[in-house]
């Protein structure tokens, strides 16, 4: 059953905005992983991305097994290789990284990883990762020796989601990267959002109301908040309540 696929598709049909809450396992202990969850499990969010692109400490696995012991909230890896694939999560996001042109990335981890996927239970979620300049280098474009798309071409950014969406990818993922200056455009959200069919996830650098507002007006699907939340634990509630009433006034 794809349970997590599904209701991303089933929202995105009736328009529903989701909040995903991003945890980098590299940034978190014991002692402020409990406040974490407490905020998780009192706001409405949605969905629990977990990863990086370098994760460099033992706590994804302990991570993984607090959230599942105490969130329902369902948890996806999103992951910077086939190193991060752990069977604690219930989905992973399974990147294509399309706006770049190394072929490690677009599907040399897939095929070394795939025979473990396939044993394990995790869900499957095929996605188009599209990097998008947030006006510094990042470390995905640094990792994966890839040039992020440009900011300003919408065109460019429509091109590349509908292959991926013609290659049968189920999500295509806008992201600026952690951290990022500038989130991805609205043009590029609009226009991506205009063309393709898939549901849209955007992130990177969405730190304030506006710029979240910005995305989800554009027509994000559902928005990814890593950064902002850690240097401000209540602008976990400040998003989660943002979602909420826009799902409101659209209903
Ligand atoms: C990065 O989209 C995520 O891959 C989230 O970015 O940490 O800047 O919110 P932030």
């Amino acid at each position: 059953m794809k349970m997590i696929l599904n209701s991303m598709y089933e929202n995105c049909s009736n328009g529903k905005k989701s909040f995903a809450v991003l945890l980098d396992p590299d940034k978190l202990n014991l002692d402020i992983l409990q406040e974490k969850i407490d905020a998780i499990n009192s706001a409405t969010v949605d969905y629990i991305f977990v990863g990086g692109t370098i994760i460099g400490t033992d706590f994804m696995d302990t991570l993984l097994l607090q959230l599942q012991e105490k969130t329902f909230v369902p948890k996806i890896i999103f992951p910077g290789n086939g190193l991060h694939i752990n069977n604690k999560a219930d989905g992973i996001l399974y990147l294509s990284l399309i706006s770049g042109r190394n072929p490690e990335f677009l599907i040399g981890q897939h095929v070394v990883s795939a025979p473990i996927l396939k044993r394990s239970k995790l869900e499957i979620l095929s996605t188009g990762y599209i990097l998008v300049d947030g006006g510094k280098p990042t470390t995905a474009s640094y990792i994966s020796n890839t040039a992020p798309l440009p900011n300003d071409k919408p065109e460019i950014a429509v091109a590349t989601a509908v292959a991926g969406e013609m290659l049968g990818l189920k999500l295509i993922y806008l992201d600026s990267g952690s951290g990022a200056q500038i989130p991805v455009s609205e043009s590029i959200i609009q226009a991506v959002k205009k063309h393709t069919d898939t549901p849209l996830i955007v992130g990177g650098g969405i730190n304030s109301l506006q710029k979240a507002s910005k995305a989800l007006a554009a027509g994000a699907d559902i928005i990814v908040v890593g950064n902002a939340i850690e240097e401000n634990p209540n602008f976990l509630f400040e998003m989660a309540s943002l979602v909420n009433s826009y799902n409101h006034s659209v209903a």
